[in-house]
């Protein structure tokens, strides 16, 4: 077990992760539903520091305005006693039928216009709440068949979509930045927006685009064969991480959404790396400094006893590879073996202060592609360190071994 999580570790939790009653497509739900403020106390007292929530997790899609005034008086008031965060909120635009095409890029203009007053009316929700993230997860924004959708004119609809809400956040003056969540599928055959790459492609397009980033999912990326480890450094790269989803996910199948770290451990460990330590070769790039965020579901098989386990599970194991980690790091066999490998050599740039294409071309730097070519990495010994860090080796790197020529 870890050290027991504080506030100051940030981590929230969406009030749809512990509030879901386990229902799937095959089975009826296996767990009675709280109201949604009854969450927030035991989430303090585990040790969370924030919540997140959907507009239809505090009140039904059909609730009148006094209804829902009242669940967010109520929300409000249980969040400040617990001295919890709301630090992102989203809205559903994927489970009421009339959502059944999507939101943002429904072929019906009728539903589009309803779809974005929705996603407005959140948004003020989000700024009432004290919110700074508003994700958008387009779920249904995509198709089953290639016939029924013209790209193009979704990829227009779903531009326009974020310019009005981006444009509205700026007109209201809301301290408030949207994050974009990727999925490849599921609800949809195929979703608009499946990766990471594609999503930071659109955003290059908006006219409002420097409020628009991302909120890479864990298990959407892997669900996608592509690596979130590598999403979240193109992410900040771009200087587009706003916000985080992690979860678990193993392999290639429907989303699973594990506890953080009961899918590729491996990768979990990398992931907490790279958002604790930043990048090794470049100690000032940008480093992600919002919330550690968990979208999961507590499995089915649970009942609230297993679903505050699951809750504190999140929050132990990134925590314990946090530790994991900072050990790594500090580690002089795994500096030695990061130098050998040439990580450090990455950040150099290849070509020389001042010099250009012509002058490269022009240059007999005595290389030799040969003698090169036989140069040995050992890649796989530093994963091997990282791998006895990873699972606890008493003495890391004494079965690694180095390198002997
Ligand atoms: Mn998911």
């Amino acid at each position: 077990m870890s050290r027991q999580p504080t506030p100051a570790d940030r981590f929230s939790f969406g009030l749809w992760t512990v509030g879901w009653l386990g229902a799937d497509p095959f089975g009826l739900p296996t767990r009675t539903a709280l109201d949604p403020w009854e969450y927030a106390a035991k989430l303090a007292e585990i040790g969370a520091w924030g919540i997140t929530l959907h507009d239809n997790d505090l009140f039904p899609f059909d609730a009148d305005e006094a209804t829902a005034a009242a669940a967010e008086r109520r929300l409000k008031a249980a969040t400040d006693a617990s001295g919890l965060v709301i630090e992102m909120v989203t809205t559903n635009t994927f489970t009421h039928p009339v959502f059944k095409d999507g939101g943002l890029t429904s072929n019906d203009r009728g539903v589009r216009r309803f779809g974005l007053r929705k996603v407005l009316r959140a948004v003020d929700l989000a700024a009432r709440l004290g919110a700074t993230t508003f994700v958008m997860w387009g779920g249904r924004e995509g198709s089953e068949y290639d016939g029924s959708k013209d790209v193009y004119a979704a990829l227009e609809r779903y531009r326009e979509g974020l310019d009005t809400v981006a444009g509205y956040i700026k007109s209201q003056g809301y301290d408030l930045r949207i994050a974009l969540e990727p999925k490849p599928n599921e609800p949809r055959g195929d979703i608009f927006l499946p990766t990471v790459g594609h999503a930071l492609a659109l955003i290059a397009e908006l006219d409002h685009g420097d409020i628009v980033g991302l909120n890479p999912e864990t298990g959407h990326e892997q669900m996608a064969n592509v690596n979130y480890t590598h999403a979240l450094g193109q992410a900040l790269w771009s200087g587009k991480l706003f916000h985080l989803d992690l979860n678990g996910q193993r392999g290639l199948k429907y989303d699973q959404d594990l506890v953080f770290g009961h899918g590729d451990l491996v990768s979990a460990f990398f992931t907490v790396d790279l958002l604790e330590n930043g990048f090794p070769g470049y100690p000032d790039a940008p480093r992600y400094t919002g919330p550690r965020h968990f979208d999961y579901k507590p499995s089915r098989t649970e009942g609230m006893t297993g679903v505050w386990a699951s809750a504190r599970a999140c929050m132990s194991t990134y925590l314990l590879l946090a530790e994991k980690a900072a050990a790594f790091r500090a580690d002089p066999n795994v500096q030695e073996a990061m130098a050998y490998a040439g990580v450090f050599e990455l950040a150099e740039p290849t070509l020389a202060a001042g010099e250009t294409a012509a002058d490269l071309l022009a240059t007999d730097d005595g290389f030799d592609p040969v003698k090169a070519a036989e140069r040995d990495f050992g890649f796989v010994r530093l994963q091997q360190l990282a791998t006895e860090h990873l699972i606890g080796s008493p003495t890391p790197g004494a079965a690694a071994g180095r390198p002997t020529g």
